[in-house]
């Protein structure tokens, strides 16, 4: 039985990956931080009772911040994979807290392969490191010879997260160099879910189209309409990062659908999927979205009624305009193929919060 240790466990996708790796019979430990309030409800179906026979999943308190207790975790569970989820992962967010990013996205990634490092495990511990598209930027110029970012292209990170992940990327790397350790980065473009986190922008978007389709919110503000994204989901990409674990030689990999959607594109999908056909009107800050249509009469829209308006304080003080992934490494070293395409992501998100 092969063991694998998850930061970030109770987050989107360490939720998917524990499950992946239940299913193909790893034993499972997970790290949680310590919260006043539970923050386990993405995982509270894997919990097992202690007390019992045969457990092969297991929580155990700590932060990225803490080398004392990550050394200790990893000690304690002597793990064939370690998978480093763990980050404060909102772009905007990171603009507020910089120093936090940067400690816990930067050199919460270097507590890790120190410790593995320290611990002699460097021959048996192999290592993922969650690397992001935010890493590029989002620059025209950089883009391959085909119009997308690949293992390749330069990186050009817009955010406290993105220069706080570069080091992440960069000391993954050089310790992979430097000591042989199968340490790899995936680079994975945006990937969602039902449990993406509902200040992301497609879980806002479906939350609200959910909430307004059933007369429980009126309007749904949001930043910046034209931004491009190269959106996944994250069950598929979690299949990527446990293959990128498996090889016999460790690389970096871009994992990425190949197709990019403006986050209006993504509004005007989300309301379909209730029979609201919408109508954008105005430009930047003024821009609004009526409905124009609403085939669904279960949801009593009035045509011409706004439901979409634009706030500046989502906008950003450095905007990745446009992300687009090249999978073409990952697919042909990897034979890793997405399941899913934007119009069942968003079909599975819109269903799960009118549910919810
Ligand atoms: P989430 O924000 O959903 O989850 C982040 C996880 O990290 C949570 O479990 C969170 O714990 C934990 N965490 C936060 N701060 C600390 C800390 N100081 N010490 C230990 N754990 C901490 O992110 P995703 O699941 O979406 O993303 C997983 C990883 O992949 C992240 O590193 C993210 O930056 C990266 N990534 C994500 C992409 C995406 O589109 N989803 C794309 C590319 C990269 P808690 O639940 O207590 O907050
Ligand atoms: P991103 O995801 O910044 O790409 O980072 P997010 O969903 O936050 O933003 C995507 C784009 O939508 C625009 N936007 C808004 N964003 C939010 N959150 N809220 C809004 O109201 C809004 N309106 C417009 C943003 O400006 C942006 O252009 C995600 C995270 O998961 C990172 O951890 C990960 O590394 C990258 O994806 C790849």
């Amino acid at each position: 039985m092969k063991t694998a240790l998850i930061t970030g466990i109770t987050g989107q996708d360490g939720s998917y990956l524990a499950e992946l790796l239940l299913e193909k019979g790893y034993m499972v430990h997970g790290i949680k931080r310590r919260a006043s309030s539970f923050n386990t409800k993405r995982i509270d179906h894997l919990y097992q009772d202690q007390h019992e026979l045969n457990v092969n999943f297991k929580l155990h308190y700590g932060d990225l911040t803490d080398s004392t207790n990550i050394i200790r975790i990893i000690q304690e569970v002597q793990p064939d994979e370690i998978y480093n989820l763990g980050a404060m992962s909102h772009v905007k967010v990171s603009f507020d807290s910089p120093e936090y990013v940067a400690n816990v996205d930067g050199i919460g990634t270097l507590r890790i392969l120190e410790a593995v490092r320290i611990l002699g495990l460097e021959k048996k511990t192999r290592i993922y490191q969650a690397s992001t598209s935010e890493l590029y930027g989002g620059l025209e110029e950089n883009k391959n010879e085909r119009g997308f970012y690949d293992e390749n292209s330069p990186f050009y990170p817009r955010s406290p997260y993105g220069v706080a992940k570069i080091y992440g990327f960069w000391i993954t790397k050089n310790y992979r160099e430097a000591y042989n350790m199968y340490a790899c980065n995936g680079i994975l473009f945006n990937h969602e879910s039902p449990r993406r986190g509902e200040t992301f922008v497609t879980r806002k978007i479906t939350m609200a189209t959910a909430a307004i389709a059933l007369g429980k919110q009126e309007c749904l503000y949001l930043g910046n309409l034209n931004a491009l994204r190269d959106w996944g989901h994250a069950k598929d990409y979690v299949e990527a990062m446990w293959r990128i674990l498996q090889q016999d030689v460790a690389e970096d990999y871009v994992i990425a659908t190949g197709v990019t959607t403006s986050v209006r594109d993504f509004v005007r999908l989300a309301f379909l999927e209730v029979g609201v056909e919408l109508e954008f009107e105005g430009a930047e800050e003024n821009e609004i979205a009526k409905v124009k249509s609403c085939s669904n009469p279960e949801y009593q829209l009035e045509i011409g009624k706004v439901i979409v308006r634009v706030d500046p304080q989502y906008y950003r003080p450095t905007e990745v305009d446009l992300l687009i992934g090249d999978p073409t490494k990952s697919k042909t070293k990897l034979g890793w193929e997405p399941k899913y395409d934007l119009a069942a992501l968003v079909n599975e998100m819109v269903k799960s919060d009118l549910n919810n």
